[in-house]
Parts: C-alpha cells; sequence; structure tokens
C-alpha cells in the first residue's frame, strides 16, 4: 500500500483554537504527522511517496467557487484588517437571523463562511489545506490505476468542511473530493465510510442527495460531542439520496466490542450497495486516552478495524482525519494499515 505524504502540511501551524473559553494551542498539530511518519518507518510499512499534480474538476464540483476564493484570501483580508491574533469568526447568521448574503466585511465573511469557532485561519492554511487535497487526489489516482489501497496521509484533514464552510479543524472535505473523483473516472458507486470519532457532517450534507455515494459515519452521539447538529440515526438522506445515509452514534465509554457492531452493520450495508471502491475517513480519536473524545478503543483494536474493513474486498482508500492523543496517533493508525493489509487479497 503505497503512503502519499507532503511536508506542506507544515505551513498549517495555527497558534490558537478556543477550547473551553481559552485560545489554547490546537490539538489538530503537525507533530501528529511526524508520530505517523515514524511508525511507518519503524513497522518498515512500504513506500511514501510524494502526491503529483491531478487533473481534476472534482473540487469545484463539491465546494462553493466564493467559499474557495474566500479561504484563499482570508487570512491577508484579515491581517489587512489590522488585527492582531488569529482569524476567528465571532458572528453568525444564525436561527434569529437567517441570510443568505455574504457581507463585504472579513469578520462577517467568517462568520458566513465559517461552522465552529474552535478553527482558526492563520498565515499558510490555505496552502496546507489545498496541499492536503493533493494528497488525497494522488492517492485516488493510484486506487484508479488498479492498486488495491493506497493512503492518503492528509493534514488538515477534511470530513467537517461541508459545501461552503470550515471548522472541525477541516477546510477541504478531501474525502468527498476524492469519492467525486472516483465517480468522475468512471466508477458508479462508490462508498465514505467515516471511523474517526466525531461525525462527517460535511460529508454527509455534501452527498446527501445522491444515491451514487453512500455515506456512512460511526461516531459519538452528537448530543454529547461534535459537531453536535448533525449525525442522528434518523439522517437517512433526502430525495435520491434517501437511504444512502447512515449514522451510527454511540454513547461515552463505547468499547470495541459495541463499536464493532456498529462496523459490521455499516460493512453489510456498503456490500448490499455494491460499492466499485471505499474510502475511509479514518481518525484514530475513537482510542481511550484521546483527549478530546470519549470512546475506549484500545491499540490493538485498531488492527482489528483495518482487518474487518478488509473484508469487504474492495479498493480502499484511506484518507487521515482526525487524532489527538498525539504520541500514540503513530500506533494506532499504523495498527489499522497493517491490520488491513495483513487481510487485504
Ligand atoms: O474529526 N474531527 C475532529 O477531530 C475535530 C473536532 C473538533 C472538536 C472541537 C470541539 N471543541
Ligand atoms: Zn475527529
Amino acid at each position: 500500500m503505497k503512503v502519499v505524504y507532503t511536508d506542506t502540511h507544515r505551513k498549517r501551524n495555527s497558534m490558537t483554537e478556543l477550547y473551553g473559553g481559552e485560545l489554547v494551542r490546537p490539538f489538530e498539530c503537525p507533530e501528529r504527522m511526524a508520530y505517523i511518519l515514524d511508525r511507518l518507518r519503524e513497522t518498515d510499512f512500504g513506500e511514501v511517496v510524494a502526491p503529483h499534480e491531478v487533473q481534476s474538476r472534482a473540487l469545484s464540483k463539491i465546494h462553493d467557487e466564493g467559499y474557495l476564493s474566500f479561504l484563499k484570501s482570508a487570512w491577508d483580508d484579515w491581517k489587512a484588517e489590522g488585527f492582531k491574533g488569529e482569524a476567528i469568526a465571532t458572528v453568525w447568521q444564525s436561527r434569529s437571523m437567517p441570510s443568505s448574503r455574504v457581507p463585504d466585511f472579513i469578520e462577517g465573511k467568517m462568520g458566513y463562511y465559517c461552522l465552529a469557532a474552535e478553527t482558526s485561519i492563520s498565515n499558510g492554511t490555505a496552502e496546507a489545506a489545498w496541499a492536503s487535497l493533493d494528497v488525497a487526489l494522488s492517492g485516488t489516482e493510484y486506487i484508479l490505476a488498479g492498486d488495491r489501497s493506497a493512503f492518503s496521509l492528509c493534514r488538515p484533514p477534511g470530513h467537517h468542511a461541508s459545501h461552503d464552510q470550515f471548522g472541525g479543524y477541516c477546510f477541504i472535505n478531501n474525502a468527498a473530493v476524492a469519492a467525486q473523483h472516483l465517480r468522475d473516472s468512471g466508477l458508479e458507486k462508490v462508498a465514505v465510510l467515516d471511523v474517526d470519532f466525531h461525525h462527517g457532517n460535511g460529508t454527509q450534507a455534501i452527498f446527501y442527495d445522491r444515491s451514487d455515494v453512500l455515506f456512512l459515519s460511526l461516531h459519538g452521539d452528537p448530543m454529547h460531542a461534535f459537531p453536535h447538529f448533525l449525525g442522528h440515526a434518523d439522517e437517512i438522506g433526502n430525495g435520491e439520496g434517501a437511504g444512502f445515509n447512515f449514522n451510527y452514534s454511540m454513547p461515552a465509554g463505547t468499547s470495541f466490542a459495541e463499536w464493532n457492531n456498529s462496523l459490521g452493520s455499516a460493512l453489510d450495508q456498503i456490500e448490499k450497495f455494491g460499492a466499485d471502491a471505499v474510502i475511509i475517513s479514518l481518525g484514530v480519536d475513537t482510542f481511550e486516552r484521546d483527549p478530546i473524545s470519549f470512546f475506549k478503543l484500545t491499540s490493538s483494536d485498531f488492527i482489528k478495524m483495518g482487518a474487518s474493513i478488509a473484508s469487504l474486498n474492495l479498493p480502499t482508500l484511506f484518507v487521515m482525519e482526525g487524532g489527538y492523543a498525539v504520541e500514540e496517533i503513530g500506533i494506532n493508525t499504523v495498527n489499522v494499515l497493517m491490520g488491513f493489509k495483513e487481510k487485504e487479497t
């Protein structure tokens, strides 16, 4: 299995996350990648390759044009106003003031294009987000060229980013663009299975009306976990997409045995759907010692997770999402890949 990676993610090195009423150094930090790379080397996992340029129209199908240009200029526009800190949204169109107007002023734009305040925009954020997309698309190309699996070691992550909003540390929805690229390249049916602790609200919203991309997410109950406003079992898809969205939300303290039951159901749905390929939104924040999550998976459980995913026997693209127990993120991530590889046919 090829691993696609670039150091360009380091350009995303924000200093501030709004957490518990304080500005703290973000949990989603560059060192996460170093730990994963170290573990890949220690285990002699396989080739790590740089992303290459991929011709694709998928990005513009998944994300709004105005949103993409906002992302590119947000940091410069913020600085031009003389603001001293990193760009953080403070005001939203909301239940009591719904609006579809995009404000002219950067503070208003931040609110329009943002879904949660923890994620700041800082120098280099856009470059890193586009490099992360290149990593995802390059992995996708290996699948299209006939590789049975690939790992796109993306950073920043993507699954919370919707058609026109960033948040939850995500800017471009790498897994969604990868799925669209697979569809545009001739695959009829693509499944996106999100095993990150947090519900993949962005991916769900993007494909909610579609029957060609099946979305399934296993996550912490949104009544208690981010992103709070999406991820319930009764969200089944809409219109043509009805029946093509599955949410498995689970309570605090969920162990692997319980989590694995949900995985089994999700895998059954993917088989029933008849997917031509599967994209795994791979977060390892389901780990028992993750600082911002509440499941109880152990490091060895991640090996079993990988093996179960391999039982689908489908072309599989792993796309990195979350995981914040930084010193253990390498072991946990590579355990999924090794469990998969051992069972891969
Ligand atoms: O998968 N998504 C994440 O790992 C990021 C979740 C952001 C949580 C912020 C809660 N204060
Ligand atoms: Zn997460």
